[in-house]
């Protein structure tokens, strides 16, 4: 599998982005991007900071949740991005960064890949990868938020063998979804492209013009789910997001929005979370 080259992704991508990118970094080894980001000086407003990593020794999910990914075997990529103001619905966000993804997994000519409210990515009914953001503690007048974006692009073997040993959710990778892989810089250009692009249309009508693009990438919709919330558990009929990215679910007695929350398929308990 290709290395990773800082100068070769900061030359490719570009050069009105490049203008607002403050900082890139590619790591062989590091606990986490998102938390290394998370701990660095916030980029001005309007400005971006990426880091790359061949491998993480502590990658995270949500909830404390482990990520998982051989080195070098998929894309670990955190972006820390300054707003030009405070009130940002995260939520949405996430939602709108899902859609980013499969642009510029569009654009390398991969299709196919559908988003499992609120930050899973899809393909062949299993995980290909995973959304992370987190808010920047301490801001005043600007909010930053660190993304993070983990796909898987060729796992080892072992790594398959370990989804059938420990019951873990089926994994997917981009192998599976192409004759034809882009190297990981290609795909690291394509995500940072797209991850820029959503913040700045995110920053200036929310997530209002990602929800018709949502509607068609919908892996939910009309799905039997349950739902483990803040609120307790609940079951019913997933109908897609509102104008804020919130879960609209029909159960059998009232329509609910849900803003934070696991979701399980009824069929198969243990799918994808
Ligand atoms: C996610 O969490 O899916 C978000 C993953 C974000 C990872 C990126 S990598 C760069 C950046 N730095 C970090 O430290 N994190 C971000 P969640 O929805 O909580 O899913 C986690 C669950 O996915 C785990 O509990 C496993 O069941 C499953 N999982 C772990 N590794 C996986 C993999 N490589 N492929 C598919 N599923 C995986």
């Amino acid at each position: 599998m290709n290395t990773l080259d800082p100068d070769n992704i900061r030359q490719t991508i570009s050069r009105a982005l490049g203008a607002r990118l403050e900082i890139l970094e590619v790591f062989e080894e590091i606990e986490s991007t998102n938390s290394y980001l998370l701990d660095q000086p916030a980029p001005p407003p309007g400005w971006f900071r990426v880091a790359l990593a061949d491998y993480q020794t502590a990658g995270r999910g949500r909830l404390n949740r482990t990520w998982q990914s051989p080195p070098s075997s998929g894309l670990c990529l955190s972006m820390a991005y300054t707003f030009r103001q405070m009130r940002v619905k995260l939520p949405g966000l996430t939602l709108a960064l899902g859609i980013g993804v499969i642009d510029a997994l569009r654009r390398l000519d991969i299709s196919g890949i559908r988003l499992k409210w609120p930050n899973d990515i899809i393909a062949h009914g299993g995980k290909l990868g995973g959304i992370l953001t987190e808010a920047c503690q301490g801001a005043r007048k600007n909010l930053t938020v660190v993304t993070g974006i983990g796909l898987n692009v060729d796992l080892p073997d072992a790594m398959h063998a370990l989804e059938k040993a420990t019951m873990m959710n089926k994994i997917v990778d981009l192998k599976r979804c192409t004759d034809n892989p882009p190297s990981r810089e290609q795909l690291s250009v394509a995500v940072i492209e797209s991850l820029f692009d959503c913040m700045v249309k995110f920053e200036a009508d929310g997530f209002v013009p990602f929800h018709d693009e949502w509607k068609k990438v919908d892996w939910l919709s009309g799905r039997q789910i349950i739902v483990d919330g803040a609120d307790g558990r609940c079951a019913g009929t997933a109908d897609g997001v509102d104008d804020d990215g919130a879960l609209i679910i029909q159960t059998d007695h009232d329509r609910r929005r849900i803003i934070n929350g696991s979701i399980t398929l009824q069929s198969a308990p243990g799918d994808i979370a």
